[in-house]
């Protein structure tokens, strides 16, 4: 008797009819063999193995270099399940239609069986997921961001309990390219692309669209956010979780060395992207990161912006569409030093300043979150971390405040579900264009977003000692368009005023969005901000958040009334808010 794994398996072979089946165990001498093989195919050029040890550059194919928004699905039997911001196909349509592209897809390849646990491996809340993939790229990828392998095959056993997912590269071409995600059978198709978010399917595909699904069914949540320890000079921790959009920097936040380290204060890194947040027997929000390694934004990343992912990415990393010194090391724009003779940019030719960028600005790196050494002891607890703030943020030039505190629970889910970001290269399409991202969740959330803001309202008081929500902008701009925030090491000044704050010791001014810190609860020493960027800094201009309140309201008409109730009565309550201010103002 086979298993349902074996079974499926067989089925998916008799489909894409590959001429070898690998099953991976994740070992080291399987991944040597992996290495070697794409060195010899051209997949993996080798970096320099003095300075590099275990280090390989991949360059994609130039028409895959980011994720495809419009061309990924759930497809669900009720179209409204998938709900308004989602691109939708019936389950059978979508099969009828994508088969075809399957069938015969990897002839002359290998087919990977990539078995994984999202989790740490000892954790009641983990789950498990294989990967059928005829990319060894994708594979080699899997075993850094989860636990790849036996772990995961010894831990499913016979069982039917994971979540499957075929993937091949196919021919990459974008015409018949597909990410396709079928919540009710918790199956996942993805085709024409090997590029990150869409091919490896751990990540957004299963622990961000289908989990979303699993976790409104459960009563838990699947955040697109990293999680961070604080901790104070008594050596307390505080756990907070924070959802900005992809390359808004939360790689950076969650492994940030602080500015306040002489006080006492410190970063600890649980997770960088996906929190799996559980409500534990004691009432408190319990969070693992699902993941086990990084898959970060390169380009800007340096000594000051993120030494610890610096160091970390010395060995046994894989970098993506970066450019590469003469020495054979990787390089990217924003990196500590100017761009070398020599140059190869990341299609792998002789670079000049007239191409544009050398690193493609999707560029990545994927390193095991254990080389970090600001990886918190507590990153692999199985009952996770108890969370005390939950932060909402984006890149907002204007409007938005450096950091404000919800009222409370209710208030905190409109917050979140009206949060806005300019958007960034790790999506194709325009660049720095303002658009709606509810908790960051816009891209990720796997069934109607109007029922993923009821589940967040349904969660709070569930809760015993319900988070703290805030909402922070590193990005504010002054009107010359300079960066009014040092941002960095030095958001820990934000974070340290949020623990004040949970702890009910830090000053704040009411404003009509919510609490603003007033300019001495802000621990500035060692910086020089004058006081007018200060105010610019934390300042709630009514008339730029009436026009936001009425383009909320634009964003909430396409719910319908699917909407929740609370939320269009916190949006009246903000605009009544903002006109008293204003009379009070005039
Ligand atoms: O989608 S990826 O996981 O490749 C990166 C991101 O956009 O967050
Ligand atoms: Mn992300």
């Amino acid at each position: 008797m086979s298993t349902p794994l074996e079974s499926w398996v067989e089925e998916s072979a008799r489909l894409t009819k590959p001429s070898k089946i690998v099953w991976c165990d994740g070992s080291e001498a399987e991944n040597d063999r992996f290495t070697e093989e794409m060195l010899r195919d051209g997949t993996f050029a080798e970096l320099n193995q003095n300075t590099y040890p275990r280090c390989y550059l991949h360059r994609s194919n130039s028409n895959d270099v980011a994720r495809t928004e419009g061309l990924t699905f759930i497809c669900t039997r009720d179209r409204n399940a998938a709900g308004p911001t989602n691109n939708w196909m019936a389950p059978a349509e979508a099969k009828e239609r994508v088969r075809p592209l399957f069938d015969g897809a990897m002839k002359g390849r290998t087919m990977y069986v990539v078995p994984y646990i999202m989790g740490p491996a000892q954790s009641p809340y983990s789950k498990i997921g294989v990967e059928l993939t005829d990319s060894a790229y994708v594979a080699a990828n899997m075993r850094i961001m989860s636990r790849m392998g036996k772990v995961a095959l010894d831990r499913l056993g016979s069982s039917s309990d994971f979540v499957p997912g075929l993937h091949s590269l196919a021919d990459l071409n974008p015409d018949r390219r597909f990410i396709l995600h079928f919540p009710e059978e918790n199956l996942i198709w993805s085709i024409g692309s090997g590029y990150g978010g869409n091919a490896l399917l751990g990540k957004k595909c299963f622990a961000l669209r289908i989990a979303s699904w699993m976790a409104r069914e459960q009563g838990w949540m699947a955040e697109h956010m990293l999680i961070l320890g604080l901790e104070d000079p008594s050596g307390k921790v505080t756990y907070m979780a924070a959802a900005f959009p992809s390359a808004c920097g939360k790689t950076n936040l969650a492994m940030m060395v602080s500015a306040l380290e002489k006080e006492g204060y410190r970063v600890w890194t649980i997770g960088d992207d996906i929190a799996w947040m559980h409500i534990a027997a004691d009432g408190t929000l319990r969070a693992i990161n699902p993941e086990a390694g990084f898959f970060g934004v390169a380009p800007g990343t340096n000594a000051k912006t993120n030494p610890n992912v610096i160091s970390a990415v010395h060995s046994n990393t894989i970098f993506t569409n970066v450019a590469m010194t003469p020495g054979r090391e990787p390089w990217w724009e924003g990196m500590d030093s100017d761009a070398p003779k020599g140059l190869i940019n990341w299609r792998g030719e002789q670079w000049t300043p007239a191409m544009g960028p050398a690193a493609h600005p999707n560029s990545r790196y994927t390193v095991p979150a254990a080389q970090s050494t600001s990886l918190s002891s507590h990153w692999e607890d199985p009952a996770g971390v108890p969370i005390s703030a939950l932060i909402f943020g984006g890149r907002r030039a204007r409007l938005a405040p450096l950091v404000y505190e919800s009222h409370d629970w209710q208030h905190g889910v409109f917050v979140g579900a009206t949060m806005a970001s300019e958007t960034t290269a790790a999506a194709t399409g325009a660049v720095g264009v303002t658009r709606r991202d509810p908790m960051a969740m816009l891209p990720f959330c796997g069934y109607n977003m109007a029922d993923y803001f009821a589940h967040w309202l349904s969660i709070g008081p569930r809760l015993k000692n319900a988070p703290k929500i805030f909402h922070v902008n590193w990005f504010r701009r002054s009107a010359e368009g300079k960066f009014l925030w040092p941002g960095y090491g030095e958001n820990v000044r934000a974070l340290k005023w949020m623990l004040e704050r949970i702890e009910g010791r830090a000053a704040a001014t009411e404003t009509p969005i919510g609490c603003v810190p007033t300019p001495e609860s802000l621990s500035l020493d060692g910086l020089s901000i004058p006081p007018a960027t200060l105010a610019e800094l934390l300042r709630v201009n009514s008339s730029d958040w009436a026009e936001e309140e009425q383009s909320v309201g634009e964003f909430f008409k396409q719910f319908g009334d699917r909407l929740p109730a609370p939320l269009r009565q916190e949006h009246q309550a903000l605009a009544a808010r903002l006109s008293r201010a204003a009379v009070a103002s005039s």
